[in-house]
């Protein structure tokens, strides 16, 4: 091909064209952008450049067509609102498959489909599915374009909003497509809404299918995602490659793709340490990423919200990096008193998705202020008064903004830093504390794997259910769940343990019997990370307990909080019959896996359920 089809008159019309570059590497990515243009039969092929005058026409052309409302530049310049479809507002983990050879390589927590059949099915599915439209070839890069840890990949995709949501979310452009040409190894995704346009046909604000299919094949590092317009099922460098594919990778490379959040903590002797946190969706990684410490001398530098890559360096360390460049966060909940940082990230060049319109042409969700607006039109376009009875802004409405626009992003945050901790936590209302040491490493593995929290509203399915979701990995482990609690006992093996990261369970929601939580949350959770670097650098003792270890409560910098002593004392306590209740269902959770559970973190379980009955 040899760049667009059929120019549109539109804004974008200067820009799109195929660049010039030559080499093996080039004409096999042209050969493989013909094949899918061949499949999916595009009116035009647009091959993204990168730069901001292709983005702003982009983003004219979308407000022009409807696709996105520009929001009052007076409040939120630069920004704008999309609104999907009702159907089509959170990943959909049934419809999510890795396509590996064997079905082990995949199960038990994933579903599988057998690749044959798999792409036969997607063939069918694909032929002529973006007819009418235009098919963008957008280049990107995982981690800073050339870097150590980086790697790189293609979606072709029909959806504008993908890409505008891409180019936010990771490093696209020219500069990917060279290192390509020059032979580079490239990941192949390929996205498409599904709705074909027929001549004349009007196009929807949002087009997507009811048919959805988002798949993985691992052996040939492809993502196939349809009929979905929606976040980690159309940004497919995010949760599809840096983590489905990525996890497959590391384990066969030595390194680790986690759903983490990474942090640079400075104490008041100026000190820094480095933490990374895996907490399920929806459970307060954005929130801890841009942490404001309510505590005296503490200071927080942002480095990642959602996505850490983890590599053993020569100094026998863990070295981790944030593959991705922006947050697609979560909007509801997100306010001047929860995530201040987050508040003043949004300031402007955002990409807000399913949030509430007010009448002066700028955004709101629940939890923004305290008070509602009077009026406002709701996320599905519909008039709304605080007394409508539903809520404005989707559950699961988010917003797309470039990391660098963090008040508080940390100046080097494209670059790998060493880890001093890793903590696990979930949505917990009872028996998880506050927070609870690992003994070692393999302590530390063994609290990753048992990791369960009520669901949220990020994916599918009834919000507030409690389920397992080891390492908040369960939807994004793209192999064997068993193999992949090995992979990381294998990294504690391999490192000098002395230099490993010190592993914390930590639960933030933990309520009272009377169903409010316990702990103040957000900022004051500065005094939990407190805790744990002090613990790091060997200041304080801490409290073995059957499940860990746990703080003396003088420990706690409680400076400046008023809170009932009763509920302190009940955020770290530990019922042993309730516990052994909790290891009967971690021992029901590691039946699933047909004996592959590693035989370190069985021993774990025992050791466990003999500590409890001895307490
Ligand atoms: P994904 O982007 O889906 O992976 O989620 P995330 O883990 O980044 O979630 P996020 O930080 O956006 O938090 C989601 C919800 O948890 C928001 O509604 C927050 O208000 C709430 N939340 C975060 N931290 C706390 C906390 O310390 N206490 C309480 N009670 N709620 C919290
Ligand atoms: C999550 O669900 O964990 C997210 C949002 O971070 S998505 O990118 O849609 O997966
Ligand atoms: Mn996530």
């Amino acid at each position: 091909n040899t760049g667009p089809i059929s120019r549109p008159l539109t804004a974008l019309r200067e820009f799109g064209s195929r660049p010039a570059y030559t080499g093996a590497g080039m004409d096999a990515l042209v050969a493989w952008v013909d094949e899918i243009a061949a499949l999916t039969q595009p009116a035009r092929i647009h091959w993204i450049d990168g730069s901001r005058a292709e983005n702003d026409a982009l983003l004219r052309d979308m407000v022009a067509e409807g696709k996105i409302i520009k929001l009052n530049p007076e409040w939120r310049p630069g920004s704008y609102l999309a609104r999907s479809a009702p159907s089509d507002v959170a990943r959909t983990e049934a419809r999510t498959f890795i396509a590996s050879a064997r079905e082990e390589d995949a199960g038990p927590t994933n579903n599988w489909a057998d690749p044959a059949e798999m792409r036969e099915t997607l063939n069918g599915v694909f032929a002529g599915s973006m007819r009418g439209r235009t098919m963008y070839v957008v280049p990107f890069s995982m981690g800073a374009v050339g870097g150590p840890l980086s790697h790189i990949g293609v979606q072709v995709t029909d959806s504008a909003y993908a890409v505008a949501s891409i180019g936010i979310m990771t490093r696209v452009g020219d500069a990917v497509t060279k290192l390509i040409a020059d032979g580079a190894p490239w990941v192949k995704t390929v996205h498409s809404v599904g709705a074909p346009l027929a001549e004349g046909e009007q196009d929807v604000a949002w087009p997507c299918n009811d048919e959805k299919y988002i798949v993985h094949y691992p052996d040939t590092l492809e993502v196939w995602s349809y009929g979905s317009g929606y976040g980690g099922n159309a940004i497919l460098a995010k949760k599809c490659f840096a983590l489905r594919i990525a996890s497959v990778i590391g384990r066969d490379e030595g390194w680790m793709a986690e759903h983490m959040l990474l942090i640079r903590v400075i104490d008041p002797r100026g000190k820094a340490y480095h933490v990374a946190a895996a907490f399920p969706s929806a459970c307060g990684k954005t929130n801890l990423a841009m942490l404001r410490p309510t505590i005296p001398g503490w200071r927080v530098e942002t480095l990642g919200d959602d996505i850490v890559w983890i590599r053993p360096g020569e100094d026998g360390r863990l070295w981790a990096i944030n593959p991705e460049a922006g947050f697609f966060g979560v909007a509801p909940g997100t306010g001047e008193s929860t995530n201040v940082t987050a508040v003043e990230t949004l300031w402007g060049n955002t990409i807000f998705t399913n949030v509430a319109l007010r009448p002066d042409g700028d955004v709101w969700w629940e939890g923004l202020t305290d008070e509602a607006p009077a009026e406002l039109t709701d996320w599905e376009g519909n008039p709304w008064t605080p007394a409508s009875g539903r809520p404005a802004a989707h559950p699961n409405s988010r917003f797309t903004v470039a990391a660098s626009q963090c008040p508080q992003i940390a100046p080097d945050w494209e670059d790998a830093v060493p880890l001093d901790a890793i903590l696990f936590g979930g949505r917990r209302a009872t028996n998880v504390p506050l927070v609870v040491e690992a003994t070692d490493w393999t302590h530390g593995v063994f609290l990753g794997s048992t990791i369960s929290s009520e669901r949220t509203a990020a994916a599918e399915g009834t919000v507030g259910e409690l389920r397992r979701d080891p390492f908040a990995m369960l939807p994004f482990c793209g192999y064997n769940m068993a193999d992949y609690f090995g992979h990381w006992l294998k990294i504690g093996q391999q490192s000098r343990f002395d230099r490993l990261p010190r592993i914390f369970q930590v639960n933030w929601f933990r309520r009272g019997s009377d169903g409010r939580f316990l702990w103040p949350g957000f900022g004051d959770n500065s005094r939990v990370i407190d805790w744990i670097i002090r613990r790091i650098d060997g200041e304080v003792p801490a409290v073995d307990s059957p499940i860990g270890r746990l703080p003396r409560l003088q420990d706690l910098n409680l400076f400046g909080l008023t809170m009932p002593t009763e509920d302190l004392e009940e955020l770290f306590s530990v019922d042993p019959a309730s516990w052994q209740h909790e290891a009967d269902l971690t021992e029901e959770f590691y039946a699933t896996f047909d004996g592959k559970v590693p035989a370190a973190l069985q021993s774990e379980l025992a050791a466990l359920r003999y500590r409890l009955q001895k307490a």
